[in-house]
């Protein structure tokens, strides 16, 4: 039987939650300990450690049929490989940065000046839509420092906390792109490669589902479920038990991350009452 082969980032800012999300997968793998490739024990799969740079060429030539990279580096390389999930971590912004003293306004700022980045295709993509005619400068790390040395009058480059930029004494002015991790898959998977795959985008949607979700149980007394389970939104109709206590019910429902505070807000003022809100392992949809 033929196996799916997933590259990952050997090591650096998507390795740690790459390897989680296969773990919490149910996918078990003895521990990299510096190899270039290992094997699921329980899985048909075979996990290869790379650079990140790396895996978009290794993906549209085949040598790895799927990978988690960055939208960044996606862009950037511009192969003939197809996203096939947003994956909700390493999340950042590609941003434009001027020394903090600059008068800045516009873009236009720009128009003339030395940019310094590792991303020249994001920027010159985004400098053409917006028709400014700049320098672009090449550089492939510490962008950060290019200004200081006079390399550059800006720069180019990914912004997560904006710590980086602040130590460098420089400001973020524009934003390029936003960017989280993906899953790419190579344009034409054989059929047994392509129900492998469609087998793990099953349990890694099942996994960010029960992120984005809690369970929530609850006690009322009877007079007030009508109006309590107008308030739950729920995947279905909630789960109502007899509680031992007389004219009182057991609640059991699951709730949006994003919707939580307030709704627990409602279903106090509503009458509900020993409220619990647990995290959900897997959820099935
Ligand atoms: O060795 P390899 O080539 O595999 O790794 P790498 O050094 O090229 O990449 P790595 O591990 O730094 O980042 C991998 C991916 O993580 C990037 O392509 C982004 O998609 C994503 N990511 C998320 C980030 C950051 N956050 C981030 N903060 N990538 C880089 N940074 C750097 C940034 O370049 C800057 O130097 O962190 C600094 C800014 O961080 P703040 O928090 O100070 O703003
Ligand atoms: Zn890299």
């Amino acid at each position: 039987m033929s196996k799916l082969k997933i590259a990952i980032q050997k090591s650096g800012r998507l390795s740690e939650n790459s390897l989680n999300l296969l773990k919490e997968c149910g996918i078990k793998f003895p521990n990299g300990g510096g190899k270039l490739i290992t094997e699921a024990t329980n899985f048909p799969i075979e996990i290869l450690f790379l650079r990140d740079d790396d895996i978009p060429q290794y993906v549209e030539q085949k040598v790895a049929d799927i990978g988690i990279i960055g939208e960044n580096v996606l862009v950037e390389t511009a192969k003939q490989i197809e996203t096939v999930e947003k994956l909700g971590f390493s999340s950042c912004r590609l941003s434009l940065a001027v020394p903090k003293e600059i008068q800045y306004t516009d873009l236009s700022y720009f128009n003339g000046k030395k940019v310094a980045t590792s991303y020249p295709v994001i920027l010159e993509n985004y400098f053409q839509q917006n028709n400014i005619q700049a320098i672009i400068e090449f550089i492939s790390g510490s962008v950060e420092i290019a200004p200081g040395i006079g390399l550059a009058d800006g720069i180019c480059d990914i912004v997560s906390s904006g710590s980086t930029l602040r130590s460098n004494g420089l400001k973020e002015v524009e934003n390029v792109m936003y960017s989280q991790a993906v899953l790419v898959a190579s344009e034409d998977l054989d059929f047994e490669k392509n129900q492998i795959l469609q087998k793990l985008l099953f349990r890694i949607r099942s996994v960010q589902k029960a992120k984005e979700n809690k369970y929530i149980l609850l006690n009322a007394p009877n007079d007030k479920l009508d109006e309590i389970i107008k308030i739950l939104p729920g995947m279905n109709s909630p789960t109502i038990l007899p509680l031992a206590k007389e004219g009182w019910s057991s609640l059991h429902s699951v709730i949006g991350e994003d919707q939580f505070w307030d709704v627990i807000q409602e279903l106090k003022n509503a009458g509900a009452e020993g409220i619990l809100v647990v995290p959900i392992e897997k959820m099935i949809v």
